[in-house]
């Protein structure tokens, strides 16, 4: 059957007001780019006429300002799910725009397929290749693209001719059965490949807009003295724990979060002799991950999405032959599989906004009530890892905020499954450790020494019981905050005792 081409406003006017749209790509890889352009004009358009239009955005996680600013801007959302970065999409979801519903990245596949979160009309995929018999070849991120091309009655593939067709064969497509019907996920390794190259499609529902747009991908920035000494923290933490046995000497897979922090402790790991050469089983490929590879510090690596800067996405297609043996890219309720995590051994190392001393994560809102991001695939790999770590500086914004707190204001991942805290100052080791133990390594390892007086003072108040959490005074910190510009100044005696 021959596909049917189309321009990107006539596919935006296959979208109607209401719909579903699932969107391929996870972070800014892999993301639609011309499509979601149109929509947003379509969408003003409706809107200077008076006519109400308004999408439900379904993705893998973040996408690029191509969905998520174009189309915030636009006021063209209802529904967002189920991670975003963007600065645009932050303050209208804070300003209670539209409906953002945060959940684990692993799940949002499963979710829409369970009928929760409603019917997926349109999905618009970001292809390199698609052929008549309906095999879409993804490019550099992939999400939750199976499943939505499946469940959606329209595909839209966005043909990126910017991308190159050599790209089939590094995929490893995969789509679970739901329950009862669900049988184990036979991968073992993690280089273990159980699906398709493409999706496969009836290409009855395919049309196809043409483009040639630049991947979206910014950088990151260079090696600090802030981040370098957490990864040194972290590269000399796991030389111990080699040395200790408690790491296989061959190491474990690891799973690496967004941002620089998370970069530069990879980056660390692959200077440090001690250190052998290790396999990444992760969802985001960032760019230290593709230079240790080229440099023999990382032998295989297993994601969802290629998130690197465009100059090292193009030294990766220019490089296919040597890349594609030892990468692979997965959808998300694969690369983020609760069980794959457990029986893989997953290392996971993820950036915190703020720790508490009894060891609680917040991952997702300043102050309790600004959603940053989104829990994303942290609490994915926390939970079922072999060893999880957060990594977090010990304060933000110069000084004026302690990420270690008495008692964070909005929990992400508890106690019962943080395990490590690393900050620039040294390493937290919660295992095995009760409440007061544990208060008492975060504080003396990780707090900055600014606030360590003022944390053993909380943690001192006399509260009796398991956990010494003084219920009026735990936000002390934080109503600092607020009232005098730092947590540096609170003053416990003002509350009840
Ligand atoms: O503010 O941007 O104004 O400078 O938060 O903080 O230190 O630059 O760290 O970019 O790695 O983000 C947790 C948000 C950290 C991220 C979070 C301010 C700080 C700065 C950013 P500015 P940093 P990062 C894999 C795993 C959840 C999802 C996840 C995240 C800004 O890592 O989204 O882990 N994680 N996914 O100044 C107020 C505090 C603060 C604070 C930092 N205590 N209070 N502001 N900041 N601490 C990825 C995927 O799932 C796809």
């Amino acid at each position: 059957m021959a596909l049917k081409f189309i321009s990107a406003e006539e596919a935006a006017s296959l979208v109607k007001d209401n719909d579903n749209v699932g969107f391929s790509g996870f972070t800014h890889a892999g993301c639609p780019k011309v499509v979601p352009v149109a929509i947003a004009a379509k969408a003003k358009e409706e809107h200077a006429k008076g006519n109400p239009f308004k999408i439900g955005v379904f993705t893998g996680a973040s996408t690029g300002d191509s969905i998520d600013g174009e189309l915030t801007r636009a006021k063209a959302i209802k529904m967002r799910t189920p991670y975003q970065t963007n600065k645009d999409m932050r303050i209208a979801l804070n300003n209670g725009e539209f409906d953002y519903f945060d959940l684990h990245l692993s799940q949002i596949a499963q979710e829409i397929r369970y009928g929760f979160l409603g019917k997926i009309n349109v999905a618009i995929i970001e292809a390199c290749d698609v052929t008549e018999t309906g095999e879409i070849v993804p490019t550099s991120g992939v999400g939750i693209t199976p499943t939505i091309c499946r469940l959606a009655d329209i595909v839209i593939v966005e043909l990126n001719k910017k991308v190159p067709t050599k790209l089939r064969g590094l995929h490893d497509l995969y789509e679970l059965q739901d329950p009862p019907k669900r049988r184990e996920i036979p991968i073992y390794e993690v280089q273990n490949r159980i699906g398709l190259e493409y999706v496969k499609v009836n290409p009855s529902k395919i049309y196809v807009v043409e483009t040639d747009k630049e991947a979206e991908g910014g950088g990151f920035a260079p090696v600090d003295d802030l981040t370098a000494r957490i990864g040194n923290n972290v590269a000399e933490f796991f030389v111990a724990e080699l040395k200790a046995g408690r790491i296989p000497a061959h190491f474990l897979p690891i799973q690496s979060g967004v941002g620089n922090i998370a970069n530069a402790v990879l980056g660390s790991m692959g200077n440090n002799p001690a250190i052998p050469r290790f396999e990444v089983y992760t969802e985001v490929i960032q760019d230290a991950v593709i230079e240790m590879m080229q440099q023999g510090n990382i032998s295989f690596a297993s994601g969802c999405s290629l998130t690197v800067s465009n100059e090292v996405l193009n030294k990766f297609y220019d490089d296919l032959s040597f890349f594609k043996n030892k990468l692979v890219l997965r959808p998300s309720e694969i690369s983020n599989n609760p069980g794959l995590a457990r029986r893989l051994g997953i290392i996971s190392l993820n950036t915190a906004i703020e720790v508490d001393i009894f060891g609680n994560v917040n991952s997702t809102h300043v102050n309790g009530t600004k959603m940053m991001n989104g829990i994303g695939g942290s609490g994915d790999f926390t939970r079922n890892s072999y060893l999880s770590i957060f990594l977090t500086p010990s304060v933000a914004k110069n000084g004026a905020i302690s990420c270690i707190v008495p008692k964070v204001t909005h929990e992400d991942h508890n106690e019962h499954s943080v395990k490590i805290v690393v900050s620039e100052y040294g390493v937290a080791d919660l295992r095995g450790k009760g409440p007061r133990r544990r208060a008492e390594e975060l504080i003396e390892k990780c707090a900055h020494p600014n606030y360590r007086p003022l944390l053993h003072e909380y943690l001192n108040l006399g509260v009796k019981g398991h956990i010494p959490q003084d219920l009026y005074s735990c936000f002390a910190f934080h109503h600092s905050l607020a009232e005098t510009g730092s947590m540096i100044n609170t003053d416990f005696s003002k509350y009840k005792q």
